[in-house]
């Protein structure tokens, strides 16, 4: 644990997510970090996550709980939670998926990087290698490495890992990038970082992003991500590239 940490905000958004949500995992983290504040932020669910979270909630001031009316997809509700985190005046705010495929273990790494001089974004990347534990099935793989050779190039930058569910940044950067509502429901991180380019440019980019390869990462069952939104990849894909932002 860095011993002068700084405020930091985790936006989790839920959607459903009633089953899947490990609340010893949460509490252990709020033990674990002391200057960390969950936002979970349901998103319209229809099960009980919101009564669970109310509870969670109830013990701790450190978990916020915001509420979307109805489902507006996780980049609605990650901007949301986002907003009101800095708001609130942390100084580092970032997004965690809610399954906990990347274990909160990972974030003292985040925040560590985030402390070297110049950086500014560090994005979780699934890269499996000798030393560490990321599992992926394989076909979630290829075509994830498919989409994100594809979005490198579209990016002109070589980003190794755009989706992964855990990122952390400045809260002074989060307030230009998320500024702004997305075009996408769930490619919004692509979006993030072509805003990013679009106010640094690419050299600038390069320094300020950091790409943090997990020590630990598990696909988590229960995704709700269906065939029929993977379909229509490559015509989001031509709405964010060409629209400027
Ligand atoms: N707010 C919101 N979050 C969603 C939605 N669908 C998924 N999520 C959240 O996005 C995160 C990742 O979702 P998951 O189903 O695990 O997707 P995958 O791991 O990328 O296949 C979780 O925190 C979900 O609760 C949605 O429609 N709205
Ligand atoms: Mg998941």
């Amino acid at each position: 644990m860095l011993s002068e940490a700084p405020k930091t905000a985790l936006i989790i958004p839920c959607y459903n997510e009633g089953r899947r949500l490990d609340l010893p995992a949460f509490n252990a983290a709020l033990e674990t970090y002391p200057e960390l504040v969950f936002y979970f932020v349901d998103d319209g669910s229809s099960d009980n996550t919101y009564e669970i979270l109310q509870n969670l909630s109830a013990d701790s001031t450190r978990v916020k709980l915001l509420r979307m009316e109805q489902n507006a997809g996780k980049a609605a509700a990650v901007r949301h939670g986002i907003l009101a985190s800095i708001k609130d005046g942390n100084i580092l705010t970032g997004y965690w998926d809610a399954d906990l495929a990347t274990p909160l273990s990972e974030l003292q790494a985040f925040i560590i990087e985030l402390s070297r001089p110049g950086v500014e974004m560090v994005m979780g990347c699934r890269l499996a290698h000798l030393g560490a534990r990321v599992r992926r099935k394989a076909s979630r793989h290829y075509l994830g490495r498919f989409f994100a050779t594809v979005v490198s190039e579209l990016l002109a930058m070589q980003v190794y890992d755009t989706q992964c569910g855990a990122k952390l940044m400045k809260a002074e950067l989060a307030a230009k990038l998320f500024a702004s509502p997305f075009i996408s429901g769930w490619l919004f991180d692509v979006e993030l970082i072509k805003r990013m380019k679009e106010i640094y440019g690419i050299p600038a980019c390069e320094t300020k992003i950091i790409e943090l390869p997990l020590r630990q990462w598990n696909d988590v069952g229960g995704s709700k991500l269906k065939l029929s939104k993977m379909l229509l990849v490559p015509f989001v894909l031509l709405r964010i590239f060409s629209s400027r932002s």
